[in-house]
């Protein structure tokens, strides 16, 4: 499709792949195509600041290097937090090494993305076998939750006094044999038992770390779009980093190209770009592209915004969706440094989406 389609329109083209079709209906749902960059060092703080911007946008981005303390508080957190206020996580990594390393970086370590991520992203500078390699260790991830959740259907609640119990530990062999097609009754218990999924995970993941616990108790302010929406699938995708924002970077238009050559070959595992325009040139292209270097002038100011210093350069909302076709606005230290975040979000929310609607002719 275009990039005058909708939203909506591009999230049920036949061939979009199902964690695209959900941001995008999720996007439509919450009329925001703003993701917040939370590039904040400690757990509090990024809790803080995703419970305060959380209802405006459809996407929170981590640099969880960068988070002094991060660790099994930070994930779970995060993903209550996200399940609560209805958007998906993108962890920029900017993964760029041979397919063997990416493999443990991505899914192991004291970050183990893949655990908690719906989305990463990476550069292709060290070939295109990065993308294979990220796309098997993510259907990995994915059937060992899968696992997860049959052991739990088939085997019933665990009762408390077996939680620490070694000695009931489900035999492998069993698990794959119970991984047989679910019927349509157990696919729908398999949303209501999230916390016991990750509870019996924690015991039968090859895994070192436990998968986060995805459920919580505390009242759902987005009911409404939970009910159009439905859970957040168990999914993975990749975005490729086929431009930058800095001032001076190395990603020509021939690398660009390349980068959209690799994503055409990997359509169902890469969902689109980070880049500073829309690069979908075929029909069949229906890549996001989600576009860091965005900020507003200060109600105060009518000037425009440039840099901050360190290479970094700034567009408005305006002419990176209305005019360059992107579909989502990154924006970190707009929102961040503002005295009140939440209103600062809605204010990038309502531009972003503003832009996207003249864009489609609204
Ligand atoms: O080209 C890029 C790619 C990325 S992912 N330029 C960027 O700035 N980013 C990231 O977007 C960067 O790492 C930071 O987390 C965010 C921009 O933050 P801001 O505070 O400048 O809005």
């Amino acid at each position: 499709p275009s990039w005058t389609a909708s939203f909506e329109s591009r999230a049920l083209a036949p061939a979009t792949p199902p964690l695209t079709s959900y941001l995008l209906r999720l996007m439509t749902i919450k009329k925001s195509n703003l993701c917040f960059s939370a590039d904040v060092t400690t757990t509090s703080e990024l809790l803080a600041v995703a419970e305060e911007v959380g209802q405006s946008i459809c996407l929170l981005k981590t640099h969880a290097d960068i988070i002094s303390d991060f660790g099994d508080r930070t994930v779970r957190g995060l993903r209550d937090i996200a399940k609560r206020k209805g958007f998906l996580v993108f962890e920029d990594r900017k993964l760029g090494d041979i397919g063997s390393t990416v493999q443990r970086q991505y899914t192991s370590g004291p970050l183990s993305i893949a655990k908690w991520a719906e989305i990463v992203n990476a550069h292709i500078f060290p070939g295109p076998s990065i993308v294979t390699a990220l796309a098997s260790a993510a259907s990995d991830a994915i059937a060992v939750y899968n696992t997860a959740v049959h052991t739990v259907i088939t085997s019933g609640e665990p009762s408390s006094s077996d939680t620490d119990n070694d000695q009931d530990k489900p035999d492998p062999n069993k698990l794959t044999r119970t991984i047989s097609v679910p019927s349509g009754e157990k696919k729908a218990s398999i949303v209501n038992i999230s916390t016991t999924i990750f509870t019996r995970t924690e015991r039968i993941s090859p895994q070192p770390t436990p998968f986060p616990s995805m459920s919580s108790a505390s009242p759902d302010p987005l009911k409404d779009l939970k009910a159009k929406l439905g859970p957040a699938p168990y999914l993975r995708g990749l975005l490729l980093l086929a431009q930058m924002s800095s001032e001076g970077n190395l990603l020509d238009e021939a690398y660009t190209n390349k980068c959209l050559e690799v994503a055409r070959e990997n359509r169902n595992f890469v969902l689109g770009f980070v880049a500073q325009r829309s690069l979908n040139t075929l029909p069949d292209d229906n890549f996001l592209v989600m576009t860091p270097g965005v900020q507003l002038p200060k109600d105060s100011e009518t000037g425009k915004v440039s840099g901050d210093g360190l290479g970094q350069q700034y567009n408005g909302p305006r002419h990176v969706v209305g005019e360059l076709g992107c579909d989502i606005i990154i924006v970190g230290r707009g929102i961040l440094n503002a005295k009140d975040r939440t209103a600062e979000a809605e204010r990038y929310r309502k531009a972003g989406w503003e832009a996207y609607e003249e864009r489609i002719g609204l």
